[in-house]
């Protein structure tokens, strides 16, 4: 699919713009294996980058302009760079502008001096369904824009811009995880990162060797991080971190939830339970890939759903739906991954036991009235790359 999307992007790029791109940059969506709401939280994440990717077909202009299309709308948005606000700009659009924006914004291009250029995305992603879209669309533009400018800049500093473009252009609350699952991916491994130092290193899953597969199943309930939820359970998290009179939950350990439950109101205290235990599970699951291989970590990933159901309390009902059918038809571990409140969940599956996963899975949706969910199988793939 994706070699029709390279040429489906450039053929598209000519009739908007009646130009020749000057190449096609691409970066893909995410799942999370596992660290949930732990990014902004300064503590650990565990994603890999998805077989599912946005292309962005580029070029220079010989002005000081910028234009961009996708088949995500039949608009081409165009605006001055030096006329780039965060009020400027809404919609999809927000999301290819708010990286350049942010590229001016942390310093690392001069907007009134850098040519214009024309951009057009294509996308196999699917868009709301929790595997970070939005990301990938951040890491093609950035990993394009790095080039074209002669930037020099390396991935965790592209990382930073999608981030940025995200929070202050977008308007959305969210970490770093994504921008660097995308920028950062690597074949057959996860990305095991440290959000507080930003360092990362990628982690050998080794699933085909294993017989095993990821399996996400697509709830098709819409989720939304610029709004609601998201933003209402980090703030819960920093009140918790400062009533705990730490700079961040990273610093309480599992010793110091004692004393939490004395110090914090109930709910304040699950949200804070939540993102101390979730960091100790991605360390286990980190040993436990290195020293056992990826059929040991089932139980984590399951204990990782239920902390989410019970103490951070954003999943909905059609995940829990996914994840149990998962694991009680033969996943060996299942946990819905991303933000919350509808996205996706992901299962790990034995190869041979994919169909019976999917079918059971679309069974229990059809048996509880709920719209009948979209399973697909992905490989954990490269970050942003030229094609
Ligand atoms: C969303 C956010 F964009 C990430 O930064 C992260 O917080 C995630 O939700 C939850 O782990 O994908």
């Amino acid at each position: 699919m994706s070699e029709d999307l390279r040429d489906l992007v450039r053929r598209e790029f000519e009739a908007a713009y009646g130009t020749e791109a000057a190449g096609i940059w691409s970066s893909p969506g995410r799942a999370n294996l596992i660290g949930e709401h732990t990014d902004y939280n300064e503590g650990f994440v565990l994603p890999f980058g998805i077989d599912r990717r946005t292309f962005a077909a580029v070029g220079l202009r010989d002005d000081a302009r910028i234009r961009v299309g996708s088949t995500f709308s039949d608009e081409i948005a165009e605006i001055a760079l030096a006329e780039l606000h965060p009020d400027a700009v809404s919609g999809w659009s927000a999301y290819p502008l708010g990286v350049v924006w942010a590229l001016g914004r942390l310093g690392h291009a001069d907007l009134q001096a850098v040519p214009g250029v024309d951009i057009m995305l294509e996308s196999d992603v699917p868009v709301g369904a929790g595997l970070s879209s939005s990301a990938a669309i951040e890491g093609a533009v950035a990993f394009a824009l790095d080039e074209l400018w002669r930037l020099g800049l390396d991935r965790v500093e592209l990382a930073r811009v999608g981030r940025t473009a995200e929070n202050d252009f977008v308007g959305a609350p969210t970490g770093i995880m994504d921008q660097m699952a995308s920028l950062l991916g690597r074949d057959d491994a996860a990305v095991f990162i440290d959000c507080r130092t930003e360092e990362a290193r990628a982690i050998d899953l080794r699933l085909a060797e294993n017989d095993l597969t990821i399996l996400v199943i697509d709830t098709q309930v819409e989720h939304q991080h610029a709004s609601g939820g998201y933003r209402e359970r980090r703030a819960s998290c920093e009140a918790g971190a400062a009533a705990l009179g730490v700079a961040s939950l990273r610093d309480v350990t599992l010793a110091d939830l004692e004393r939490a439950r004395e110090v914090l109101d109930d709910v304040t205290f699950r949200r804070v339970r939540h993102v101390v235990t979730e960091n100790q599970r991605v360390l286990d699951t980190v040993a436990a890939l290195a020293e056992d291989g990826p059929r040991a970590i089932g139980e984590l990933l399951d204990a990782s759903h239920r902390s989410m159901r019970d103490d951070f309390e954003i999943s909905v009902p059609e995940l829990d739906l996914a994840v149990e059918t998962a694991q009680s038809s033969g996943a060996i571990g299942a946990r819905m991954t991303g933000g919350g409140f509808g996205g996706s969940a992901i299962a790990l599956v034995p190869r041979g036991l994919v169909s019976h996963v999917q079918v059971a899975v679309d069974g229990a949706f059809a048996e509880h009235g709920y719209a009948q969910p979209v399973t697909f199988m992905v490989t954990p793939s490269e970050g942003a790359r030229r094609e």
